[in-house]
């Protein structure tokens, strides 16, 4: 499968890719942002090809979304392979800090260097990158803050970019890169409609809800039983749980029971986060 996907290298994916390579060459460190919920689905695959040897930092965003337990393993995961990852709401907590805690060793090294020229303290520079979706304008406005002035809009090595000064040890590239998502695998590409990533109509709404109870039923064999009364799905066949759902909620159509509706609101509840807080990837699924 991995195979595949690598040899599936599509015009819009070459493009997108090369659009951020300019970018890219101007910073420090790029912190690649992906779903906590679907860390592995939620990169892009051909990212490592244009930062290279370049500092990258992986944030697992929506954390208050995924299962704890399941983000903490991925985070360790992760670190494991020498990737440097940590995990947060987005919306709600002090990523600053927690960013400023993980690029330590980064600026051990640079303050190192700077002191052996005698140069001047320079903040780190940073671009955040990821797919569509994962909350990467929401980090940099967090990062931004109250009225944080731009640094400078200097029209150069690329076309023009805006710096925004965070503090004295990071400068944020103002603009995001924006990845293609992977929609050469198919599970991938579900998991992303799961997560409410992707637009696209990946398979009929009753086969998403399908799949996601699949995925559910030995993973999470209580998920539906707060916000629909139903003990243990694992016994149940799908549509048996979609006719239990649309009888609950009185989701009808032409006097029926409507599983279409059923599914409409399991995968509206699952993407909001109301259903609880479940993660569809797990590391050692060997994914
Ligand atoms: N609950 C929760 N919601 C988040 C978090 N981060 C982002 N969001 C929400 O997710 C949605 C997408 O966030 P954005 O910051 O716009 O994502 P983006 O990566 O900039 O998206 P594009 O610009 O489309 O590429 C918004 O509704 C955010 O409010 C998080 O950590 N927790
Ligand atoms: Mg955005």
């Amino acid at each position: 499968m991995k195979q595949q996907a690598i040899h599936y290298f599509p015009g819009h994916m070459k493009k997108a890719l090369k659009d951020i390579q300019p970018y890219v060459k101007l910073v420090d460190l790029v912190v690649e942002v992906v779903d906590s919920r679907a860390p592995v689905s939620s990169r892009n695959p051909f990212l490592k090809e244009i930062i290279g040897n370049k500092t990258h930092i992986l944030l697992l965003s929506k954390n208050d979304f995924s299962d704890p337990a399941n983000t903490k393993a991925w985070v360790d995961s992760f670190a494991k392979e020498g990737l440097t990852a940590f995990s947060g709401n987005l919306k709600k907590d002090r990523i600053l800090e927690t960013l400023s805690k993980v690029s330590e060793p980064l600026f051990v090294e640079k303050r190192a260097k700077e002191k052996k020229i005698g140069m001047k303290k320079q903040p780190l520079r940073v671009m955040i990158i990821g797919v569509p979706n994962v909350g990467k304008s929401t980090f940099i406005n967090s990062l931004k803050g109250k009225g944080r002035a731009k640094v400078q809009n200097k029209a150069g090595l690329t076309r023009s970019e805006q710096w925004i000064s965070v503090n004295s040890d990071f400068t944020l590239l103002d603009t995001p890169g924006v990845l293609p998502m992977n929609y050469a695998d198919r599970e991938k590409a579900i998991i992303l409609a799961l997560l409410g990533t992707m637009r696209e109509e990946v398979l009929p709404q009753e086969e998403l809800a399908s799949y996601l109870i699949d995925y559910l039923k030995p993973h999470y064999p209580n998920a539906l039983k707060e916000r629909f009364d139903i003990e243990d799905i694992s016994i149940l066949e799908d549509h048996e749980i979609l006719l239990a759902i649309a009888k609950r909620r009185g989701l009808l159509e032409g006097g029926e029971p409507s599983l279409n509706k059923a599914s409409y609101l399991l995968l509206k509840e699952f993407k909001d986060g109301v259903l609880g807080r479940y993660s569809l990837e797990f590391p050692d699924a060997g994914l």
